[in-house]
């Protein structure tokens, strides 16, 4: 993949940065202030906690709804009339915003929870004029109710949009589950100023500006690439090139795939550009009561006439807007193009001498005709010769069009959904695709298997910090926003994972090894889950505690021939402060990296602060390149679960001081009145005594008579990342 920026995310300008960038109150101060009503853990979601999307989902009559939506295409609304009399390719660009979001870096983003209906995505303007998509979308909505959520909405409208224009659709898979507030933990970037207000490109060979990860837009407010050409530059066709693949391969999409969908796209409707931008109001999200959540607001009577703008760019790319085929490469390679101005102020392509059967029809009087367009971007399907290979062959077969841009679009709208088990409905495809992440089935093993098992580890000679490490490694790979990762599957022994630096590769391999002698028929991917559960049995009897550990077996193993490794890479823990390990220093601060990785793993602020104690408590830390196992392990007797690590962090018998050398990332706790040094410690660990609210919930696990709830609250926050992954129980 294309990936310029070296794999090192976070690697903007330099400068220390907020882990959010510029957030929603940044871009709009005076919206309502409505999170003060979810204090306390109140949730918004009016569906509350028993509500079962799956079940419901169910129940729902998917082929009522396929037709309702059909027949919603061609229903053109006075408020909005169709382009052709035909919604289909409004709806299919709508869906492919939804999901266009997605990005590999940090799986955030994407279709699964209909971010598109809050800020800032409701507002970017990439996203013009899809309030009145999805709005034409609501009688739909509200009747089907609980049985088909927003997010299931958007992209089923897409795929009924492609069917009902003849176009290949490959399957859909329901089950994304509405949220109903603005996802806030999703950096968008720290850029002052949108798209159209001038902000710079983030992709600046010249002056060695890479894309910074995991951002996968090229200006703030763009889904990926500027239509006109790098930072509006049509004349730059191999910038134009570069960017689509930096972008792309950021949403896990190859050259093949990339090509696939922007031309398959683009075999359908046009382009607004049609009045100058200056005569529309505002986005949605700042504009006035009366207006409901629109923006973009301009007269009617314009509407009606089809003088809309929405990019900018003004056309149709084919004389066959709502029919799928092959003309878009027809045209593409039939024509030479010149660079003209559409009457909003965009650059764009027009074909040279266009036969009159190539002249597109009026969005609004099919007896008038006009030319068709191309952008820089589709441009670039041409002109660059990785791209045009590809093109050319599409253009000479239908065929494997029609089939790579049904899957490439199958993987775009379901790419953040994680393993197939997530999937529902009837529509799902039989076949097992490789960026699913496939794991093939377990068995559940006896429990004397298990016990067996288990004294087996304990006596294997492989100490607690090692178990409990190697099992960290497997299950802390998920995340919660595109549900990849995790202990199912036992990736964690393949390439890339084994020998990820955070991993301690060697250590690994030992333990992994060691298990896979003494696992029977017990599959890798549990008895890692296994060994880890017995280690932390053990530690908390050595600490007076017994407690046992839940395991729910019946993980498989995936093989090579499951693993796209290549999409693992992305996945690397740059930063793991659950085993203190900073691969290297990152313009935000490294306890932010923590809350991060805290966040991705579904964890509350309680659950992430036992888990750093308590793992510190039993060594489990990546061995630092000058303290081995002992930076931050604030405890004389590691290996037992214990307490202590939040004890002596909140003893005020230590002073700290940074370690100048070490760019403000390492500490040196002595003994206030002596001097002598007792621990070395790292920003990850002083944040559970300097910052306030760290500090209270570390207090209450420091405080006499909390030492079994530490115990207990551990050993849950322990159960919940291991299972973190367990779809094929829910
Ligand atoms: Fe697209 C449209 C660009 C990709 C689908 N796009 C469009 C426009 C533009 C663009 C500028 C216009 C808008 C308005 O309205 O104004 N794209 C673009 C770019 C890219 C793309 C730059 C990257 C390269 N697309 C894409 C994809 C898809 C699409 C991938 C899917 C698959 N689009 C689309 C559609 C449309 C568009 C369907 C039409 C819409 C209407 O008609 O409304």
């Amino acid at each position: 993949t294309g990936d310029i920026s070296g794999g090192c995310p976070f690697n903007g300008d330099g400068g220390v940065r907020a882990l959010l960038g510029r957030t929603n109150r940044d871009w709009w101060p005076d919206a309502l202030q409505l999170e003060i009503l979810s204090r306390g853990g109140t949730s918004p979601d009016p569906m509350g906690d028993d509500f079962d999307y799956a079940e419901a989902f169910n129940l729902l009559d998917y082929d009522a709804v396929k037709r309702d939506l059909t027949a919603l295409m061609t229903d053109s609304q006075p408020w909005w009339p169709a382009d052709y009399g035909h919604y289909g390719p409004f709806f299919i660009r709508m869906a492919w915003h939804a999901a266009g979001t997605y990005r590999t870096g940090d799986g955030r983003g994407g279709a699964s929870s209909g971010q598109q209906r809050f800020a800032p995505l409701n507002s970017w303007p990439d996203n013009g004029n899809l309030d009145k998509a999805r709005r034409l979308l609501w009688p739909i909505k509200q009747k089907y109710g609980k049985h088909l959520s927003w997010a299931d909405l958007f992209v089923l409208t897409g795929n009924v949009a492609i069917e009902s224009m003849g176009g290949p659709v490959f399957g859909f898979g329901g089950g994304r589950k509405d949220v109903y507030e603005p996802e806030t933990d999703v950096y968008w970037g720290s850029e002052e100023q949108w798209v159209n207000e001038g902000v710079p490109t983030r992709i600046l060979p010249d002056e060695g500006k890479a894309l910074e990860s995991p951002l996968a837009a090229i200006q703030m407010g763009l889904i990926y690439v500027n239509p006109e050409g790098p930072g509006g530059d049509p004349h730059d066709a191999e910038g134009m090139a570069r960017d689509m693949k930096e972008t792309f391969a950021r949403m896990a999409m190859n050259d093949e795939e990339t090509v696939a969908l922007t031309a398959g796209g683009h075999a359908f409707g046009k382009c607004h550009g049609a009045v100058p931008p200056d005569q529309l109001s505002g986005a949605p999200e700042g504009e006035g009561l009366h207006l409901m959540g629109f923006g973009w607001a301009t007269d009617p009577d314009q509407i009606g006439e089809g003088h809309i703008t929405t990019s900018g760019l003004e056309g149709a790319w084919t004389p066959n807007p709502t029919q799928w085929g092959g003309d878009y490469f027809r045209l593409l390679f039939k024509y030479e193009y010149e660079l003209v101005t559409s009457p909003a102020g965009a650059k764009q392509w027009q074909p040279i001498d266009p036969d009159p059967e190539d002249m597109a029809p009026d969005a609004r009087d099919p007896s008038k005709k006009v030319p068709t367009m191309m952008t820089t971007a589709d441009m670039a399907l041409k002109r660059d010769p990785d791209y045009r290979k590809i093109s050319e062959r599409f253009r000479d077969d239908q065929a494997a069009l029609d089939d790579a841009f049904a899957r490439a679009w199958f993987k775009l709208t379901h790419r953040d959904m994680g393993p197939k088990a997530r999937y529902l409905g009837p529509a799902v495809p039989a076949e097992d695709l490789i960026w699913q992440d496939p794991v093939p089935a377990g068995s559940t093993p006896s429990d004397s298997d298990v016990s067996a098992f288990k004294s087996k580890v304990l006596a294997s000679g492989l100490s607690v910090a090692e178990l409990v490490k190697a099992a960290w490694a497997s299950a802390s790979t998920y995340r919660q926003s595109d549900h990849r990762g995790g202990a199912n599957g036992a990736r964690v022994r393949l390439a890339p994972q084994k020998d990820w630096k955070v991993n301690d590769p060697a250590e690994l391999a030992k333990v992994l090894g060691k298990l896979d002698e003494l696992r029977g028929s017990l599959s890798m991917a549990d008895a890692i889950v296994l060994a880890g559960a017995a280690a932390v049995e053990k530690a908390a009897k050595d600490g007076g505690f017994e407690i046992s550990v839940p395991v729910t077996t019946g993980r498989g193993d995936a093989g090579e021939e499951h693993t796209d490794a290549e999409s693992f890479e992305p996945m690397e823990p740059f930063a793991d402060g659950f085993r203190n390990y900073l691969k290297t220093k990152a313009p935000v601060k490294t306890e932010d990296l923590l809350i991060d990785r805290a966040s991705l793993l579904g964890l509350s602020i309680p659950e992430m602060t036992v888990l750093v104690g308590g793992m510190r408590a039993l060594g489990a830390v990546s061995t630092h390149a000058k303290h081995g196992n002992s930076i931050g392990v604030l405890t004389d007797r590691p290996g037992t679960l214990s307490n202590d690590f939040f004890v002596n962090l909140l003893h005020m018998g230590t002073s700290w001081e940074v370690v100048d050398e070490s760019g403000d990332e390492e500490f040196i706790g002595r003994c206030r009145l002596k001097g002598e040094e007792k621990w070395r410690a790292t920003r990850t660990d002083l944040v559970f005594g300097s910052n306030s609210q760290l500090r209270s919930v570390a207090e209450v696990y420091a405080e006499n008579g909390h030492e079994q709830k530490f115990v207990t609250d551990f050993v849950k926050a322990w159960t919940k990342v291991m299972d973190a992954d367990r779809f094929d129980l829910r």
